[in-house]
């Protein structure tokens, strides 16, 4: 048995997750318990990690560390295996994989293994990466190492896109997504969010990846992994345009827009399709 963060979930948490990332009622499969391909989104596999116990302290690795001045810079996610589990005890042993000086900001970035309790079979990895504003100029390195998929740029073709997905969030879409387990203020609280130099609370990142990342999904089917940056901010109720493109090696390559403004918020996004991928 490996050694780490419980977390426990039931149906439940899986619909509410689903939910918080724009699941329709009409998507029985994401919202219905009884539906007989009743399952998560690929991205909750971000989830399970998430409020693992960390093995360091952001005020003993970077200077200045302030929490309001914490942002979501990038998110890898490998699932070991479909059907991913509607219900368990799942493991998370998060470790530290590097701090890197970007001057003004540090950027850090820890790598997670999450694994079934009972059996000790992994079910997914993250690597997730926070900017930290005002807590470079300490003299580390600027670049981070290449970690493959994790790392990847993942540059947009030049030729328009194959498939291009528009769903729009709610004004809700924060205070709902918070309850699978991101309880950070600047999503919900405009006074902690008007410190961190935003004029509303934000979208959660894992929100607005897990919005496209259906949208990859329900176009191409199940994925390996997938990466994103955060680009850009999203405020909820602002739209999102999900470009994809198909590339070779049974890759999507993807980017989202914010139609209000025309801004990137996910770039340098790619999946690696379990399958062909054929569009769906
Ligand atoms: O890109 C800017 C931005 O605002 N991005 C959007 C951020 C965002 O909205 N994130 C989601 C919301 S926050 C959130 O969800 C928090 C959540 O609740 C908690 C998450 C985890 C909690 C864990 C607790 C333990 C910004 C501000 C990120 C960067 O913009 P600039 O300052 O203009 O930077 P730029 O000049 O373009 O680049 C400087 C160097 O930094 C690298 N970089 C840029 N964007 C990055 C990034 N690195 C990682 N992630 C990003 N998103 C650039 O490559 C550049 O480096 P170099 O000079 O070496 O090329």
């Amino acid at each position: 048995e490996a050694s780490g963060s419980e977390f426990t979930f039931e149906e439940r948490d899986v619909m509410l997750y689903n939910l918080g990332v724009g699941a329709k009622k009409s998507e029985l499969s994401l919202v219905f318990e009884g539906d007989e391909n009743f399952q998560p989104l690929p991205t909750f596999g971000v989830i399970p990690p998430f409020n693992a116990e960390a093995p360091f302290s952001f005020d003993d690795i970077v200077p200045n560390f302030s929490p309001m001045m914490l942002l979501h810079g990038e998110q890898y996610l490998e699932i070991a295996s479909y059907p991913i589990p509607t219900s368990g005890t799942l493991i998370s042993s998060p470790k530290l994989l590097e701090v890197v000086d970007k001057g003004s900001a540090a950027v850090v970035k820890v790598g997670t293994t999450t694994t079934e309790k009972e059996t000790g079979r992994k079910v997914f990895y993250n690597e997730q990466t926070v900017f930290l504003r005002g807590s470079g100029g300490f003299g580390g390195e600027r670049k981070g190492a290449d970690r493959g998929n994790s790392t990847r740029a993942n540059k947009v073709p030049e030729r328009s896109p194959d498939v291009v997905v528009e769903e729009k969030t709610t004004e809700e879409q924060a205070v709902i997504y918070r309850l699978s387990g991101d309880y950070n203020p600047l999503h919900v609280d405009p006074a902690f969010a008007a410190v961190g130099g935003f004029k509303a609370p934000i979208l959660h990142g894992l929100c607005f990846m897990g919005i496209a990342g259906k949208a990859v999904y329900q176009k191409f089917g199940p994925y390996k992994n997938i990466k994103v940056r955060f680009a850009g901010t999203v405020i909820p109720g602002q739209t999102l345009i999900t470009e994809m493109w198909k590339e070779g090696g049974n890759r999507v390559v993807f980017q989202t827009k914010v139609k209000e403004t025309g801004k990137l918020c996910i770039g340098g996004a790619g999946v690696e399709l379990v399958g062909e991928g054929k569009e769906k």
